[in-house]
């Protein structure tokens, strides 16, 4: 009998973000959460962009893909359309989620389909040190920006909900035990899940004080996330900075519970499954 890992989805990759970054709570949280929902790690693929936050499937024990700039949903949708047994979670940064990608977001959201997309929101693109992101706030001062943002910022998440999203939070990874429960609901949801993580750069644009100052949890204040006008009302909330669960629904059916209606039951893993090992090697090999 092989003895349990007490720490399933432990690497040996050391993280190299800089110490202080954000991106280590949200790190803790997904593996955290990921051990409390009871999966193995050849259950989870972890599915990224290019950015600091786009790291992190190189730190944790799941299946990987560091894939291109805002492409990390559509690689997860094949991935999960092609065999909807695994758990498909993609995380990325809010340059590489907000802005470049934004479009693949809102059809996901739109068609619900069953992946998890966490996105590490500092307001700044830190890999390429430190330019204006979608999320900057206005009159932010950053190399593109030196005399400070004239943009306003996209507010993703009332935009998300606009577009049929069902599952839609936001967390901190300054608290990190909520961090860990909002994304173990999100692995629980039946569809597309969009987890705001706010996660400071504290090399380019330190946001940890101001936010540790304005944050409050929604459940604490006995917010209810059943009401999509409610959900809109607090996710424009003006007395500080909201995080938990804005809005959730479970009676619609996911994109794949909907393809699964028309194939049959039978999915592209299946398929590959039935051309036996060899051809399915040498495919594999033709497109290394
Ligand atoms: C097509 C393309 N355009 C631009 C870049 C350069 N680039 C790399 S990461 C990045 C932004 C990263 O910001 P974000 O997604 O917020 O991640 P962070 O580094 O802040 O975690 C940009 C513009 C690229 N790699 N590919
Ligand atoms: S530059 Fe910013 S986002 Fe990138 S690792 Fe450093 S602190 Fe984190
Ligand atoms: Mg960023």
């Amino acid at each position: 009998m092989p003895l349990l890992n007490p720490k399933p989805f432990e690497s040996d990759t050391r993280a190299d973000w800089c110490p202080g970054c954000g991106d280590f709570g949200v790190l803790a949280a997904l593996k955290d959460a990921l051990q409390k929902s009871g999966r193995q790690p050849h259950e989870v693929v972890v599915v990224s962009g290019i950015g600091c936050s786009s790291n992190l499937p190189g730190y944790i024990r799941t299946y990987g893909f560091h894939g291109l700039h805002g492409r990390p949903v559509p690689v997860a949708v094949g991935i999960k359309n092609a065999n909807p047994k695994l758990l498909v979670i993609a995380t990325a940064g809010d340059g590489d989620e907000y802005g470049i990608g934004f479009n693949h977001v809102v059809h996901a959201a739109r068609r619900n389909d069953d992946i998890k997309l966490i996105v590490m929101n500092n307001e700044i693109y830190g890999l390429t040190t430190g330019q204006l992101s979608p999320t900057s706030k206005l009159g932010q001062k950053t190399k593109t920006s030196p005399d400070g943002s004239i943009i306003y910022p996209l507010k993703p998440l009332p935009t998300i909900l606009g577009a049929g999203g069902t599952f839609i939070a936001r967390t901190f990874s300054g608290d990190p035990k909520h961090m860990s429960w909002v994304i173990q609901e999100a692995i629980k949801h039946r569809g597309f899940a969009l987890v705001d993580a706010i996660s400071p750069c504290v090399t380019w644009h330190n946001i940890y004080d101001e936010v540790k100052k304005l944050f409050y949890r929604l459940e604490d204040r006995g917010y209810k996330p059943d009401d999509e006008n409610e959900a809109y009302k607090a996710m424009n909330a003006q007395d500080g900075i909201p995080i938990g669960i804005f809005y959730r629904r479970e009676d619609k059916q996911s994109f794949q519970e909907r393809l699964a209606e028309i194939n049959g039951g039978r999915w592209a893993a299946d398929n590959v499954k039935s051309l036996g090992s060899e051809i399915a090697q040498s495919l594999v090999q033709e497109m290394l």
